[in-house]
């Protein structure tokens, strides 16, 4: 099995690399970091092959797909992992910035990378798609305005992406994971670490590991078996009544 995950630097993309090398199959790693790709690279060996990708780049993505050495280039199972928050902002005060980079790498830079892969999983009619979706991207919270647009966005997409490919063997996916603890808000509050401390201080949030087990897990159903979507919370969190703001 070939698989080519995005952003795999931290987080869950660090932890499916290793589950899914730990499991046999051969996996590019892809994300910004050169430095912490060549860490990875030494820690995991050969049936790890890392390239350098900012998935904004649209045609950096086209080059580093249709560039793949033979031994990596059938791909079975892309993984559209690499993302990122910025801020917590209502709405009107937050950084027009940071809703772009949101936009340009949760939706623009998943869409590339789908569309580079998809012509040939379809021509061998063979192949899987996971998204990394988000909570975020279901219900509504303060401050998630732009991240959680982008994140039904990916709702969406994997959704109609399954109503294009009927009749293909390919699979879709879209994983929502809740509070995971990884450098996520550490970016989303601009390198603050003690704020980003405080999201997880007195939880037990899910780990990188956890969902890279899931992923592990729909991936590896039987070749006839779509899993849709999949919504992951920690025991620790739950859903709120509305808020109705009163008369003072
Ligand atoms: P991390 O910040 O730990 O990891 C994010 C990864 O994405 C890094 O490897 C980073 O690599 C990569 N990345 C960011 N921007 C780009 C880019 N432009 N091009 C290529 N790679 C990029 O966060 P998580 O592991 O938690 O997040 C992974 C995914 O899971 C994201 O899509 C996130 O929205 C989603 N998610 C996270 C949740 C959480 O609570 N942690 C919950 C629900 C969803 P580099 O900087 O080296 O490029
Ligand atoms: C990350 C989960 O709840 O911080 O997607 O938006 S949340």
């Amino acid at each position: 099995m070939i698989v080519f995950v995005t952003g795999v630097t931290s987080g869950f993309g660090a932890a499916i690399t290793r589950r899914f090398i730990a499991a046999g199959a051969k996996v590019v790693g892809s994300g910004r970091r050169a430095d912490r790709l060549a860490v990875l690279q030494a820690e995991l060996g050969g049936n790890l092959l890392t390239r350098t990708l900012d998935v904004r780049d649209r045609a950096a993505v086209e080059r580093c797909v249709a560039e793949l050495p033979p031994e990596f280039a059938e791909v079975d199972v892309l993984i559209n992992n690499a993302g990122l928050a910025r801020g917590l902002e209502p709405a009107q005060r937050a950084d027009l910035d940071d809703w772009e980079a949101m936009v340009d790498t949760n939706i623009k830079g998943l869409m590339y990378c789908t569309r580079a892969f998809l012509p040939g999983m379809v021509a061998r009619d063979h192949g899987h798609i996971v998204n990394l979706g988000s909570v975020a991207g279901e219900f509504p919270y303060p401050g998630g305005n732009a991240y959680g647009g982008t994140k039904a966005f990916v709702r969406q997409f994997s959704l109609n992406l399954r109503a294009d490919l009927l009749g293909s063997k390919v699979r879709v996916t879209n994983i929502e994971p809740g509070m995971a603890e990884t450098e996520f808000s550490v970016v989303r509050f601009g390198g603050d670490a003690a704020r980003a401390g405080s999201v997880y201080a007195g939880t037990q949030p899910l780990s990188a590991e956890d969902i890279a087990e899931t992923v592990e897990w729909v991936v590896s159903r039987p070749a006839h078996v779509n899993v849709n979507t999949m919504s992951i919370m920690p025991v620790c969190q739950a859903f709120s009544p509305f808020a109705v703001k009163r008369q003072d």
